[in-house]
């Protein structure tokens, strides 16, 4: 699971389509696209839960976390804190990010 922490700063909010990509140890990858208009999500400092569509993996797996919008709808830009990988029985991964992410614009860290 990912826990998303948009920043709580004017205009950070979007209602685009976000698309999460997990790079995993020994090259495989884990995709999530979600709709961040949909009931209110992805707003100035909210939380949001998103569930991977593969949840077989170690989180120790995990070599880069990487994420997009399609830009979509008004004020799409979007500013993310952090995202926190969670998986039962296995320690919490944080990943940092403070960064303004716009259309089409990947942004990967690697951890
Ligand atoms: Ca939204």
């Amino acid at each position: 699971m990912l826990q998303i922490h948009t920043a709580d700063v004017a205009h950070a909010g979007t209602d685009a389509r976000i698309t999460f990509t997990l790079e995993l140890a020994g090259g495989q990858a884990v995709r999530k696209t979600i709709d961040a208009a949909f009931n209110g999500r992805f707003e100035r400092g909210s939380l949001n839960f998103v569930l991977l569509p593969d949840a077989s993996f170690s989180l120790s797996a995990v070599r880069a976390l990487t994420v997009s919008h399609d830009g979509g709808r008004n004020a799409p830009d979007w500013q993310l804190a952090t995202i926190v990988l969670r998986k039962r029985g296995e320690p919490d991964r944080t990943v940092t990010f403070n960064q303004l992410v716009t259309a089409h614009s990947p942004v990967r860290v690697q951890i």
